[in-house]
């Protein structure tokens, strides 16, 4: 276990990209103060967070004790997930080609997994009028991807070969496959794979709170206005052309 000297401070809302990272924390054994940032009241436009996470989503985090025993702040799950594994040399692999084999993994779940199972989603639970061809297209590309992972997983137990960063960045997704329009039984050795994960003591804690956190707050969409307007003119072409 690796003893920080003050926690790491994760700012975080339950969703799948929020878990991996709670989920590597509490495997590594680390520390940590959760910060909420309710991301339906509009929290990730405040201007502090955009300082630590300039795309306006979460999961970030600050680790007082960066290199040097200087605090950093990092925004995206996958490069908080490689620097976890790399401060704590766990789930993370340091030989060279067994690194490679998490990164293309790790990757893969950042560029496809997520992106699609997140707009599988959308169209399917939130989208109203319900739209056919989105709901149609990610859902089918979301079976695709369901599919690379069960072939990897016919013959290994995790997606790199041993348990790492690659296998937690993937599972907080696939447990929402009900709502992606899956079926997991559907896909036998995912479904060993995602019970084997689940039955992680560590990955029980790193899911165990937020599910009872409120979605909204009644002065939350007034705020989430005021930030997103501020968040829009910082941003927009003719403030930039303006400062020139
Ligand atoms: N690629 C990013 C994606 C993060 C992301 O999309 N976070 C969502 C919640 S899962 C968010 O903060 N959404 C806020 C918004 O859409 O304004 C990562 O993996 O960290």
């Amino acid at each position: 276990m690796v003893s920080a000297t003050k926690p790491i401070e994760l700012y975080f809302w339950p969703t799948p990209n929020g878990r991996k990272i709670s989920i590597m924390l509490e495997e590594c054994g680390l520390s940590y103060d959760v910060k909420p940032i309710n991301i339906w009241a509009g929290d990730q436009f405040a201007p502090d967070f955009l300082k630590i996470s300039p795309n306006n989503r979460m999961p970030a985090i600050i680790d007082p004790d960066g290199p040097g025993g200087k605090p950093l702040s990092i925004f995206e799950s996958g490069a908080i997930l490689q620097y976890l594994g790399r401060k704590t040399r766990r789930f993370y692999p340091t030989g060279e080609r067994a690194r490679v084999k998490v990164d293309q993994w790790l990757f893969w779940q950042m560029a496809h997994l997520g992106p699609m199972a997140g707009q599988a989603h959308h169209f399917r639970v939130y989208k109203k009028p319900k739209i056919k061809y989105g709901v149609e297209r990610y859902t089918r590309e979301v079976s695709r991807l369901y599919r690379v992972m069960d072939t990897q997983l016919a013959s290994q137990n995790f997606l790199a070969g041993r348990y790492s960063i690659a296998d937690i960045a993937c599972w907080p997704w696939i447990a929402s496959w009900e709502n992606q329009g899956q079926v997991l039984e559907d896909y036998p050795h995912l479904k060993e794979w995602f019970d084997r994960l689940s039955s992680r003591p560590a990955v029980q804690r790193g899911i165990a709170f937020g599910h009872d956190w409120t979605r909204t707050a009644k002065t939350a969409s007034d705020r989430k206005q005021e930030w997103r307007i501020m968040f829009e003119q910082k941003h927009s072409p003719s403030t930039k052309s303006d400062k020139k």
